[in-house]
């Protein structure tokens, strides 16, 4: 199998490593001028280069070895503070970029997450009208600049001493400050309360087989390995069709992906989305329909997500008995959140959809399903599924903003908390807006298999963060679709490209 050699030391650390700390100031830009903008950015490449994906994924390594020596907190005894920088096309227009290059760019990306939102679904209570400033078209923002850190002292420092130098003050104003928070009572879960950050696409050139000969396309069991070029532009993609005689994605490496001036090599895109979560309603709602179907209330969600709040894969679940709840009137339902399945590499991760073509364990609307469909059937001809589905990829960076649910405080509830959403990949279009217009919200996928699988009605739309007010959700296939309401709302959002270190250099010092 062809490798590839990636410039990590080139490539911003948030794209393939990952900043994974507990702490995070989201500072939303605008540039004062292209002079004192460019100015400012050739000051703070430094801090990027010291943040590039090598730096982190090293850093990350060393953290992982410690837990697994049986350190609680590492935290304490390694510690690094990381910056990265991405530029909307309004940022890279107000920086007086060739006119000639900026029109290469992507039409999705030149026009910004608000102009896409009827497509992309946020209507209503997600209209761009709604949203809060400065994505409520108050104001244009040019960039965002990631601060991360293990220590809220260790932030603050980093992002006084970034905004306290004369080239900032000069050259930038800061809109918004979004900061982003681990939970601090549960860790590595969202604000509904289920585990998160479980499944990333693997990378070739970075994530190494667990099993180098008897499962070389696979990282952890499961986890298929990707061609690069799927996240950071100038690196071979995956090839949408199906290779003969292979059982799962093709494995060949396709051509390099280019987007925009040649410029743009090694950089990403990147999407976010400020996702407000109204965790009450979701509780009561989960308890309501737990109740009208006979399920335990922790079954019911793992139903609408794919996993159970342990992380634990539904589709596992028949393997998986748990003895510390009792056995819901599921038929076939031995189980549930059984943690350990949940925080095992080896298993948590080890599944498919194929197998379960009705839906009968893993609804075909799950969130996780919808989202990553992995060997669904996705339309004809059916073979190159799973092939074509590996170019929808997201390499998800997600934090949750706000304080945690509490429901013994009154006031709680109303408190604004929800989900900084942040993923990248080589193209806007066919990556985050295929998912959330063609899956997601599209209550019609997956398609109909054939005459020996007929659906009772369409799956429904993602009972998680479809935008709409309710929907229908086929449920299981024994049972009458199920009303689903829906209590995530968008609140803020853009399109930024991540650009290589050295192009940020290049900017910076008026070379491009
Ligand atoms: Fe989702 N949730 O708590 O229910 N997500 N997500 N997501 N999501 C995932 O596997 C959640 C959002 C994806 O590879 C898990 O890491 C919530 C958006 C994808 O099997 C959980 C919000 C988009 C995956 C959640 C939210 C996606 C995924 C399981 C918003 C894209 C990987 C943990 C508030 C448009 C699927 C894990 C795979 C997993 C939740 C947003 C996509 C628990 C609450 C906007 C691709």
């Amino acid at each position: 199998m062809p490798t590839t050699t990636l410039q990590l030391m080139n490539i911003q650390g948030n794209i393939l490593g990952g900043f994974r700390k507990d702490f995070q100031a989201n500072l939303f830009l605008r540039f004062t001028s292209d002079r004192s903008g460019r100015a400012w950015i050739k000051e703070i490449s430094q801090e990027v280069a010291a943040s590039s994906s090598a730096q982190v994924i090293e850093f990350n390594a060393q953290f992982s070895a410690l837990k697994a020596q049986g350190v609680r907190h590492p935290e304490q005894l390694i510690a690094a503070v990381w910056v990265n920088l991405a530029l909307s096309y309004q940022g890279l227009k107000a920086l007086k970029l060739k006119e000639a290059d900026l029109e290469r760019f992507p039409t999705a990306f030149r026009d910004g997450m608000a102009k896409r939102s009827a497509a992309n679904g946020d209507v209503g209570p997600s209209e761009p009208e709604k949203w809060i400033p400065p994505f409520n078209h108050s104001e244009t923002v040019h960039a965002v600049l990631i601060v991360a850190a293990d220590h809220p002292q260790t932030l603050h420092q980093k992002v006084a001493a970034i905004t306290g130098t004369p080239e900032f003050k000069a050259g930038v104003q800061v809109l918004l400050n979004q900061p982003g928070r681990s939970r601090p009572d549960r860790p590595g879960h969202e604000h509904f309360g289920f585990k998160d950050g479980i499944s990333q696409p693997g990378v070739r050139g970075m994530d190494t087989p667990d099993d180098p000969i008897g499962n070389p396309d696979q990282g952890h069991p499961g986890q298929d390995l990707l061609w690069p070029g799927e996240f950071v532009l100038g690196y071979a993609t995956q090839i949408p069709t199906a290779k003969e005689g292979v059982d799962g994605p093709n494995p060949d490496p396709g051509p390099p992906s280019q987007s925009g001036p040649a410029w743009t090599c090694d950089g990403s895109y990147l999407v976010f989305r400020r996702l407000r979560q109204d965790v009450a309603g979701f509780n009561q709602h989960l308890a309501e329909l737990a109740a009208s179907l006979g399920w335990s209330e922790d079954l019911t969600g793992a139903k609408l997500v794919g996993r159970y709040k342990s992380g634990a894969p539904i589709e596992k679940r028949k393997f998986q008995p748990d003895p510390y709840t009792p056995p819901s009137t599921d038929p076939g339902d031995k189980t549930t959140g059984n943690p350990a399945l949940g925080n095992n590499t080896a298993l948590n991760n080890h599944f498919e959809f194929g197998d379960d073509p009705d839906g009968a364990l893993c609804p075909l609307s799950a969130h996780i399903r919808k989202a990553y469909p992995r060997d669904e059937f996705t339309g004809k001809p059916k073979e190159h599924s799973e092939s074509r589905t590996q170019t929808r990829r997201l390499l998800r960076r997600g934090i949750p903003y706000g304080v945690p649910y509490d429901p013994y405080d009154p006031a709680s509830a109303s408190l604004d908390r929800g989900l900084l959403f942040f993923c990248y990949q080589k193209d806007i279009e066919e990556q985050f807006e295929f998912v959330q217009r063609q899956l997601v919200n599209n209550s019609d996928f997956p398609p109909k298999l054939d005459e020996a699988h007929p659906l009772r009605g369409a799956p429904g739309k993602d009972p998680i963060i479809a935008q709409s007010a309710n929907g229908d959700m086929l449920i299981t296939p024994e049972k009458k679709p199920v009303s689903i309401q829906h209590f995530v709302t968008t609140t803020g959002g853009e399109y930024f490209f991540s650009p290589s270190i050295s192009t940020l250099l290049k900017i910076g010092d008026v070379k491009l």
